[in-house]
């Protein structure tokens, strides 16, 4: 992990294809509607792509659940359309990444079919398949989706185990033809000129062959038993080093693991410069407080974002690059879970671009992050599409809530409000058609078009950070020097050779004082209405200083 490695000062942008732009009038989106798009991401000048799964898959989890790992969903184009936003994206300089789904593959991969039909099968290896009786799963595991994490095939008598939904079976990666397929086809889509991959839920492939009961008050906040098992499995450091060296490590690819639930000490293990493992990890601790899950409807608190930052400062050492991030396609507009009154929205839109682009480590944007989008006011539980939402509803209902608790409770934390469509313009300009999953009347005035053209917009302030990282490479990859504490307030600089950014932002609603001289900085982001010497609610000023050198203390 060279210290000049490529993805640790680039700016990465997620794509999640179903709801970012429609070319064919089906309602749902696809790759040639991204390379519609890539305007849009050139203007905003992010460095890289990832891409969600676009592979052939029958959508239980929107591509989360793949049929096919070598062939590209029919409604999201063809392999020719992914070479194309492959030479397209590394024409305008821009890298892609695209998703690793290989904790489980989906009930329709010729796999898992070879596997049931055949009891003598070499695929039955491939997953995790126990005999049983109806009556009793092999072990009291959870599903993130809801339920028992296996599934009874009644005409094989067998029990399969899965995670996540009843679709997405699990793979036994202690069985090394899998993990030899795996190697294959990672090195498949290098070849195709791919620069690396997000690996989804990679901490928990490895499990326990005993497959041992989880412990019940472990899970518990979440129910989700068994957890403790497979969050780091014994064998995830190993099979993460054989996957580095035989697919990533040749092609000089980029590996960042979605890894929930690792917290800080393990993110190192799996981070290390020496390690051979990945090269980034996300982890989730920051985006709810502790103590609190992503289903409970409460106020988040920068005051600890400002805590649990300067803690993984502290311990994170400096060796281990972080990811930086506020949204992605499973959790809700960050905006909505810090203060969801609308005469906010622009102030905390442009404080999420603020720390996203100047906090030490790797910046992930999610699409319409750009745009400050918020969650959407789903009416009603037919509205929703995720599978998520949907198991859960039916779950509180069968648990006796009424349909009015069931649906606040799904929509405090439905994965579908970062899935409505992107609003390109006045008129929509997602689809022609109805789109798969409802848009946003409230973003008529949010839609891209009217915020390329307004200097106090959302967009460009996002623009505007993502320009300075350009002009002065140097800070992006300096350390972090946090200013003293204060209630309230929240400052911190980068300091290069040349250049000095400092970043001030107010964590409240209220307005703030501020001190610190004047002379020698340069604004570059602030509210319109900004005066040096205060801040207002949830304001964020970004200031530079050149050709100074670093004076920590001073701030
Ligand atoms: O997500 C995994 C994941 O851990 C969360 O989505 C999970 O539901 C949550 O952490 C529980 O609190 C990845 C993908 O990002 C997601 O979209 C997929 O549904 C999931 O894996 C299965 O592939």
């Amino acid at each position: 992990t060279p210290a000049d490695a490529w993805w640790r000062s680039a700016v990465f942008y997620q794509v999640y294809p179903r709801s970012f732009q429609d070319s064919d009038g089906d309602g749902v989106g696809d790759i040639p509607g991204i390379l519609s798009r890539l305007d849009h991401l050139q203007e905003l000048g992010v460095d890289a792509v990832w891409l969600s799964p676009v592979y052939d898959s029958p959508q239980d989890d929107n591509g989360y659940d793949i049929r096919d790992y070598r062939a590209i969903a029919t409604e999201y184009g063809t392999l020719d359309d992914l070479d194309q936003l492959i030479a397209e994206l590394h024409r305008r300089g821009m890298r892609l990444i695209m998703d690793l789904v290989v904790n489980h593959t989906s009930d329709e991969h010729a796999w898992f079919r070879a596997a049931l039909a055949d009891p003598d099968s070499p695929y039955r290896d491939y997953y995790l398949l126990r005999e049983g009786t109806p009556d009793a799963p092999p072990n009291n595991w959870t599903s993130f989706f809801s339920g028992p994490a296996w599934r009874w095939f009644p005409q094989e008598q067998l029990w399969a185990m899965h995670l996540f939904s009843s679709r997405q079976l699990d793979l036994n990666w202690e069985h090394a033809p899998l993990r030899a397929e795996i190697v294959d086809m990672v090195r498949w889509w290098l070849e195709r000129g791919v620069d690396g991959f997000r690996l989804d839920v990679i901490n928990y492939i490895s499990k326990p062959p005993a497959l041992p009961d989880g412990d019940a008050t472990i899970g518990a906040l979440m129910e989700f038993t068994g957890v403790e098992h497979y969050f780091a499995g014994p064998r995830l450091h190993e099979h993460l080093r054989q996957l580095r060296a035989e697919a990533f490590d040749p092609y000089g690819a980029v590996s960042i693991g979605e890894t929930p639930g690792v917290g800080m000490q393990l993110g190192r293990l799996l981070t290390g410069a020496s390690r051979g493992e990945l090269d980034l990890v996300f982890t989730f601790d920051h985006l709810d407080m502790p103590g609190r899950v992503r289903f409970d409807d409460y106020r988040y608190d920068l005051a600890y974002l400002r805590d649990h930052v300067e803690r993984y400062e502290r311990g994170y050492g400096s060796t281990c690059w972080p990811a930086v991030f506020f949204e992605n396609h499973d959790n809700p507009r960050m905006i909505s879970k810090i203060d969801p009154r609308p005469e906010h929205r622009i102030a905390l839109g442009r404080l999420l671009a603020v720390l996203t682009l100047t906090l030490r480590g790797t910046p992930f944007l999610y699409q319409g992050q750009e745009l400050g989008l918020v969650n959407h006011a789903f009416a009603s539980i037919d509205q929703l599409r995720d599978v998520e939402s949907l198991n859960r509803y039916a779950l509180l209902r069968e648990a006796g809530q009424s349909d009015a608790a069931a649906l606040a409770n799904v929509l405090a934390g439905s994965r579908d409000h970062a899935r409505v469509p992107i609003p390109w313009d006045a008129g929509g300009g997602f689809t022609t058609a109805q789109p798969w999953l409802e848009g946003d009347a409230q973003q008529e005035v949010w839609h891209a078009a009217a915020q390329a053209a307004d200097p106090a917009s959302v967009l460009s302030a996002y623009r505007a950070l993502i320009a300075l990282r350009r002009a002065h490479p140097e800070w992006v990859t300096a350390p972090i020097e946090f200013g003293p504490r204060r209630r309230g307030v929240w400052t911190y600089r980068r300091a290069a050779a040349d250049v000095t950014v400092e970043v001030s932002i107010n964590l409240t609603d209220r307005t703030q004082r501020l001190a610190g001289e004047d002379a020698g900085w340069q604004t570059v982001l602030s509210s319109p209405e900004h005066r040096w010497g205060r801040l207002t609610p949830y304001e964020a000023v970004v200031r530079i200083r050149r050709a100074q050198p670093a004076n920590a203390s001073a701030i």
